[in-house]
């Protein structure tokens, strides 16, 4: 297969296996939990990011009211998928008349969300836009408004689809090297939480302590301390899919959502034939999500 083409479906397929792997470490602390029940239901995450593919692709590209539309669409259709309180908030105004680019703008008090949901959905635009890094960042941010107004929930978004980004181009057959990657990782970023972080990924890279990781990084719902943890989950372990994304869920916290961005960076990487089939062949709509990215590839050839 086109190698492009392995790593779009590798992204996707991975983003929903880790968010399957993690949906059963959701909120646990630390575990060691190996993978031989893999169950591939998965939730929220690949929910949304499925949407955010589908309205790319029949769009053509970016289309704020069509990409709302089709979230509140597969939302009415599966609301059990565990969504947190923001979206279906976001969903019901725009229902009842709300522009989409402002009902997000009045949840949290009027600050907008920072939660992880604009980071754990965007890995279709980091495929569709990994040539142009400033369209990469408008798109990665409009979606996210949909649903998630405040800057660094929208910076998460930015950063997640870049990581995916640049994991695409990278060749694997040359030795891969963490300290460029996060280098144009923290050019890329503009608020000093992300870029603190990031300098801390770097820090950890050797690090044996999953403790200090969860402790400095984070591995919870807010997009600055889980956006950061699936990148060093990745770069962690980046000769090796299986272990980036065992290694992200078992850290625990929002283990579905860490799990889902890791796999999407990492599945970028490695290409699709990289991860186990057993985890491929359990997973649900696999074949959905693999024509939503080859469609995406086809798109993005044409750019
Ligand atoms: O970001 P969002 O879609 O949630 C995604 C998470 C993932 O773990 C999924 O797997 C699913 O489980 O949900 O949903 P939001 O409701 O926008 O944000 C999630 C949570 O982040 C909120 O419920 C709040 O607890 C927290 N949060 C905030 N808390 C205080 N102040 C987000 N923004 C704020 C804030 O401004
Ligand atoms: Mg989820
Ligand atoms: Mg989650």
């Amino acid at each position: 297969m086109d190698s492009l083409k392995s790593k779009f479906i590798g992204c996707l397929i991975g983003s929903a296996i880790g968010d399957a792997l993690g949906r059963r470490f959701e909120g646990h602390w630390l575990s060691d939990a190996l993978d031989q029940e893999f169950m591939g239901r998965w939730t929220d995450d690949t929910h949304m990011m499925i949407g955010v593919a589908e309205s790319l692709i029949e769009m053509k590209g970016f289309d704020g009211e069509h990409m709302a539309r089709v979230f509140i669409r597969n939302y009415e259709m599966e609301p059990w998928r565990g969504y947190a309180s923001g979206p279906p908030r976001v969903f019901r105004m725009i229902k009842s008349g709300v522009r989409w680019a402002e009902a997000s703008k009045r949840l949290f008090g009027g600050a907008g969300s920072y939660g992880n949901g604009a980071a754990m959905r965007v890995a279709p635009v980091g495929l569709l836009y990994h040539h142009d890094i400033a369209k990469l960042r408008e798109v990665a941010e409009a979606q996210g408004k949909i649903t998630h107004a405040h800057e660094l929930g929208l910076e998460g978004a930015a950063l997640q689809a870049y990581a995916v980004a640049l994991a695409l181009q990278i060749d694997r057959s040359f030795d891969f090297d963490p300290h460029s990657f996060l280098a144009n990782l923290r050019n890329f970023v503009h608020h000093e939480i992300y870029r603190f972080k990031l300098v801390k990924v770097e820090e950890l890279l050797s690090c044996e302590d999953r403790k200090r990781v969860v402790r400095e990084l984070g591995h919870g719902i807010e997009a600055f301390n889980s956006v950061p943890t699936a990148i060093y989950s990745f770069l962690r372990h980046s000769r090796s899919f299986q272990d980036a994304v065992l290694y992200a869920v078992n850290l625990g916290g929002d283990a579905d959502t860490i799990g889902a961005m890791t796999g999407a960076i990492s599945g970028a990487y490695h290409g699709i034939e990289a991860i186990p089939e057993r985890w491929r062949n359990g997973l649900e709509r696999k074949d959905d999500i693999e024509k939503l990215a080859e469609k995406l590839w086809e798109i993005a050839k044409g750019f």
